[in-house]
This record gives structure tokens, sequence and C-alpha cells, in this order.
């Protein structure tokens, strides 16, 4: 159901709670005391076994319900937090009543076959029947009346999600590339990659293009699948053709998503964070991502740079000066000046990184740079010892020793 997050010691899934299957056990011992009680009182009664029967029907009922409602699904489809998402929900929702509907029916006309029909001691075999007109109409005109009532609402709903929202909509340009997300937000000025915040409330336009090949943007909680393609098509009058999708959020909380269409090696390695928030919190994610961290650039007076941890100072000297990593890496309010990789601004602020598959500590950030292609094969950043190949430039090891790489993770991780 979601992507695993990728630890230095191997992969671990998130622990699920054990909680559940506690209660579950809780559950399923009184219902027990209880129908015990019941079934002693029946003893000897000839109704004895159908108790027996109604309790094990009503384990599996309990035991069932339970193991719904014990886990937390970060990736899922029927626990919409957008307008978008309540769309789908609702026609998910008419779907799975029709086929209650049908369900019930089907097994109303059985259970009755099944009684009025059985065979009696000494009956003769009865005359099979050919072709009954009556039936054949119903059944023909009850699943296309069915067809048409599931149609109706779909129809409206894809028009009501494709739909631009009124007023004032927040536009973020998502672009997708092997493998990693960039956000920006033109009427901000804000740049990141891989972990979208966004205001609770207010509507949101995801302008979506990709870099590269087809990718999908997928957070199944905001809404459904769309594609993130290359721009292919201009129309008549210069304007491009592609894909939007629209939501407002109604919700906080981090919503997990990944790309959805194929798109190379660590096509399952490229995940995606969106945090809702409120318009407060919002408003100082911005603000934090529009002045410079204080530890991003080299302190002009002397007497700061004293009191700054050495190690954060020795991390930017090898960021900027020893290695080529700006060739990559932009980081605002210094010169760095890369757009091949994600925007570095504030990363120490992210809760993961290389598209959420590590969580953001030193440690992470160390092995990451050392070693990237451990953590995501397919990867376009050079390690410590090998170098990569992006749009027919190759870029050679980094060579970084284990001191300029523990100072390097010490700089990125204090621009939070
Ligand atoms: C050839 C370009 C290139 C160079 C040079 C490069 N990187 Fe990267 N870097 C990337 C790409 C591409 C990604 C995205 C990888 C992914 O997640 O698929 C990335 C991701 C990262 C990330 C994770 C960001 C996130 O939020 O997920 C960090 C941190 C990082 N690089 C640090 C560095 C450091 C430090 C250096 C210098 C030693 C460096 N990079 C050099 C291309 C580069
Ligand atoms: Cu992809």
């Amino acid at each position: 159901m979601f992507a695993p997050v990728a630890e230095a010691s191997g992969k671990r899934r998130i622990a699920r709670s054990a909680a559940g299957p506690r209660i579950a056990l809780r559950g399923v011992m009184s219902l027990r005391r209880l129908t015990q009680a019941r079934l002693n009182q029946a003893r000897g009664m000839k109704n004895a076994n159908l108790l027996r029967w109604m309790r094990q029907v009503g384990l599996l009922l309990t035991m069932a319900m339970v193991s719904a409602c014990g886990e937390e699904y970060l990736q899922s489809t029927i626990d919409p937090v957008t307008d978008y998402g309540e769309v789908s929900q609702s026609l998910y929702l008419q779907v799975f009543w029709w086929t209650m509907i049908v369900l019930a029916v089907v097994w109303a006309v059985m259970a009755y076959i099944l009684v009025r029909f059985r065979e009696k001691p000494g009956q003769e075999r009865p005359k099979p029947v050919h072709g009954h007109m009556g039936l054949e109409i119903a059944w023909t005109i009850a699943p296309a009346i069915i067809v048409v009532a599931i149609t109706i609402p779909t129809i409206k709903g894809v028009f009501k999600v494709q739909r631009p929202p009124e007023g004032d909509a927040l536009v973020v340009e998502v672009t997708g590339k092997r493998y990693w997300w960039s956000f920006h937000i033109p009427e901000l000025g804000v740049t990141t990659a891989n972990e979208l915040h966004l205001p609770v409330g207010r509507p949101v336009s995801l302008r979506l293009e990709s870099g590269d090949v087809i990718h999908s943007f997928w957070v199944p909680r905001l809404g459904g699948k769309r594609d993130v393609n290359p721009v292919v098509t201009v129309r008549e009058g210069g304007e491009e053709k592609r894909n939007w999708m629209h939501f407002t959020l109604r919700e906080e909380g981090v919503f997990w998503g990944q790309c959805a269409e194929f798109c190379g090696e660590a096509h399952s390695l490229m995940g995606i964070r969106v945090v809702g928030e409120s318009e407060e919190d919002f408003q100082a994610w911005v603000s934090d991502w529009q002045t410079t961290a204080p530890t991003a650039n080299a302190p002009e007076d002397a007497s700061e740079a004293t009191t700054e941890n050495p190690l954060v100072a020795r991390g930017r000297e090898v960021f900027f000066r020893e290695s080529y990593c700006v060739l990559c890496h932009s980081i605002q309010g210094t010169v760095a000046p890369g757009t091949i990789g994600p925007n570095l601004t504030r990363v120490g602020g992210r809760s993961t990184i290389a598209a959420g598959m590590l969580e953001n500590t030193p440690e992470n950030l160390e092995l990451w740079i050392r070693d990237p292609r451990s953590v995501k094969p397919g990867v376009q950043m050079p390690g410590a010892q090998y170098d990569v190949t992006y749009e027919g430039v190759t870029f050679p090891p980094t060579n970084l020793d284990d001191e300029q790489i523990r100072a390097l993770a010490a700089y990125l991780s204090s621009m939070r």
C-alpha cells in the first residue's frame, strides 16, 4: 500500500500498530463468553446447532470489522481529503451500494429457489423450461438501468474535477524527473523538491510537466492519478497542451504519494509528500524559503563565524569550493545555480530526502552523498566512487572522503 522507507541498515516497513489485533482478540473473547452462556441455556434444545453456527458467523464478522480499522493506511484511496477525492469517493460508494443491491437480489432469488423447488420424496422429474420472455427482458433491462445510473454521475464527476477552480487558485508548477519531483510556485517565488506544503481551504491548481519521460502524479488521498507528460503539442496561438490537477485541501496532515507510471529503474522509489497545513503555517514555510537560511552563506561578520558550528562551516566550504554540487543544485540566497537536481534551499527542514525514500537524518545524508546508487539504482547523481552521465555530459566521481561527507551532511542539515 505504501512505499517502503529505505534505511542505512536496509529496507524497513512502517511499523504497524499492534493495538488492532489486540482489540480484535478482546472482542472475540467477550463475544465467545456471551454466546457460550446462550449456548448453555439452549443446551438440549434442538436449535443449539443454529446458535453454534451463528456464533461462528459472529466471530468472523467481528474479526473482519476490527481488522478493517486497526491500521493506518498512508496511501488510502478511500479516505479522501480534497473535494476532488470526495467526487471519486462518492462514485465509489454508489457503485458499492449498487453491487450490494445486486447481491441481495441474487441471494434472495437463490434462497427462494432452493426452498421452493427442492426435491420432495416420491416426486417425478419436472419438465425443463425453455426460454422465458419476461425473465429475459427483466435481466436485460435491470443491468442497463444500473449502468445508466452509474454513468450519469461518473460523467458529471469527470467534468467537475477537470474544471479549473473559480477564484484565487494557488498555481504550482510540478515537474517530474527521473526520479524526483520539482515544485515551483511562481506567485511566491518558491522552488522546492519532493515535499510540497499547501494551505488548507485554498483552491490549488497543479500544472503538470515532465522533464524527461512520462510520469504520473499520484497522491491517493488528494485524488486520482494524473499523467505528467513532456510537452509535445503546442496548440494554435502558442498554448501548450498539458495536464492540470485542481483540488482544495480539506484537512491538515502529511499525505503520501508516488509516481504511478513506469519511468525507469527507480520508478518505484519516486515518492511525494504533500503537507497540508493552516494558512499561517503555510505562510511561515513560504517566508522561511524566501529568507536565506542563516547558515547557507558564510557570515560576513567574523565574530558571527566564530560562534558557528565549525563542522557546518567546513561543509559549506566543501559544497562551494572542494566539490561541484553547485553544478546540479541551487540554494536560495547563495551562488549555487544548478537545476539538474533538486533545489536544496532549507533542505534540512524536509522530513525525507531522495524523494521520500530516506528519513532526513545526518547519517542518511552521508549515506546518500557517498553512495546514492545504493538507495536508488539509476540515480542521476554521482557518488564518491562513480560517475554519472546526464544528457551526454559525464560528471566524474566526487572523490569525497569521510571527513568531507560528514561536514556536507552537517551543512545541509543546518539549513532548516
Ligand atoms: C550530476 C548532477 C548532480 C551533482 C553533481 C550532485 N547531485 Fe545531488 N542530486 C542530483 C539529482 C538528480 C538528485 C535527485 C535524485 C533522486 O532523488 O532521484 C540529487 C539529490 C540530492 C539530494 C537529496 C535532495 C532531496 O530532497 O531529495 C541531496 C541532499 C544532494 N543531492 C546533495 C548533493 C551534494 C552534497 C552534492 C555534491 C557532493 C551533489 N548532490 C552533487 C544531482 C546531482
Ligand atoms: Cu516517475
